[in-house]
């Protein structure tokens, strides 16, 4: 662990090493040598795909991003009294922008205390943190730079103020089935008996909606599922013809998840170097990028009983696209 900052009103810690690095090889390792191939959509975001996604969420099919931010800007009053809340961890902080709202509302109820985001970024937090110490006065900032699928245990102990959890953007989606409930008993490790988790999860709806705001039509969306092919080139030096992969996004109704896939155009054969390996795809095969999950209120409770959590909140915008939910421990 580097201590990267450590003013009074700010901490940032860093648990990201050279070994963490190495995650991407052993991912592309894995996801190219399997029988249908796949690839953990976390790798999209290097500093062009995080450029990607920031303009995906401005575009008008792709509803998630405003539909949950109705919900904090008309809720967050709501929520904040309903838990009492005067610390927020966010997971995926990025740039804090939702969390700005949360902390405006904690602000206002007088109960603000202490904001820990934990991201991969240490120059986002670290901005983010010095605008908000700015922004409030006593608050304190406590950055974890991490990754949560590995570093959840290095959040820091609560300060006694009963603590909000949240996963908002509907990132839980990218978990398959199994590991969503895994990971969600994980969070549950950081949550007390007064604790809250806040879950953003988009709700599944008219299939032709979900799959345009997955398929849009300036091809942006297009563009940041070929980057990750552009990541491996440049990390793993290798030779991905990234125009010779077509873009595919489809709703499966029964899993009741989109999947993005890239499709090889032609036949072709990816050199590897860095992991010596050599790859082929056929005319017409596909490599699995994402899974994002939808939800209905009644599968997201079967899950949190699955991981020994309880719904005890549920906020939706207008339209019902999507939700935030707050979950507690389950009794027992
Ligand atoms: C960041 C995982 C919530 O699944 O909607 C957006 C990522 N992928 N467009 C999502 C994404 C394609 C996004 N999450």
């Amino acid at each position: 662990m580097t201590s990267v900052v450590n003013t009074e009103a700010i901490t940032i810690e860093s648990f990201l090493s050279e070994l963490d690095e190495r995650s991407l090889a052993n991912d592309v390792l894995d996801g190219l040598t399997k029988p249908f191939k796949e690839l953990p959509p976390k790798h999209f975001y290097d500093g062009r795909g995080s450029e990607l996604f920031e303009r995906i969420c401005e575009l008008p099919e792709y509803y998630p991003t405003r539909a949950e931010k109705q919900i904090l800007v008309d809720r967050a009053d709501e929520i904040v009294a309903a838990t009492g809340a005067g610390e927020l961890v966010e997971l995926g902080s990025g740039a804090a922008d939702k969390a700005r709202i949360l902390l405006a509302a904690m602000d206002e109820a007088g109960t603000l205390q202490r904001y820990v985001p934990l991201d991969v970024s240490e120059q986002v937090v670290h901005d983010a943190a010095h605008a908000l110490v700015q922004e409030y006065v006593g608050l304190q900032v406590h950055g974890v730079i991490g990754d949560f699928e590995r570093h959840l245990d290095r959040v820091p102990d609560a300060d006694g103020v009963p603590r909000l959890v949240a996963l908002l953007g509907g990132t839980i989606g990218n978990f398959p089935p199994g590991t969503r409930r895994r990971f969600l008993r994980r969070i549950g490790t950081l949550l007390g008996p007064s604790d809250r988790l806040l879950l953003g999860t988009d709700l599944v709806k008219d299939p032709e909606v979900i799959e345009a705001a997955y398929d849009d039509s300036r091809g942006v969306t297009a563009e940041f599922n070929r980057n990750v092919l552009h990541v491996i080139n440049r990390e793993l030096d290798a030779d991905f013809p990234t125009d010779g992969f077509d873009h595919v996004a489809f709703f499966d109704r029964r899993h009741e998840w989109v999947e993005m896939r890239l499709r090889a155009r032609t036949a072709c054969t990816v050199q590897i170097s860095d992991l010596g390996l050599e790859i082929e795809f056929a005319a017409g095969e596909e490599l699995r990028t994402e899974i994002s999950a939808k939800f209905t209120r009644a599968r997201l409770e079967a899950d949190y009983a699955a991981a020994g959590l309880e719904l005890q909140g549920w906020y939706t915008d207008d339209e019902q696209r999507f939700a935030l939910s707050l979950a507690s421990l389950a009794d027992r």
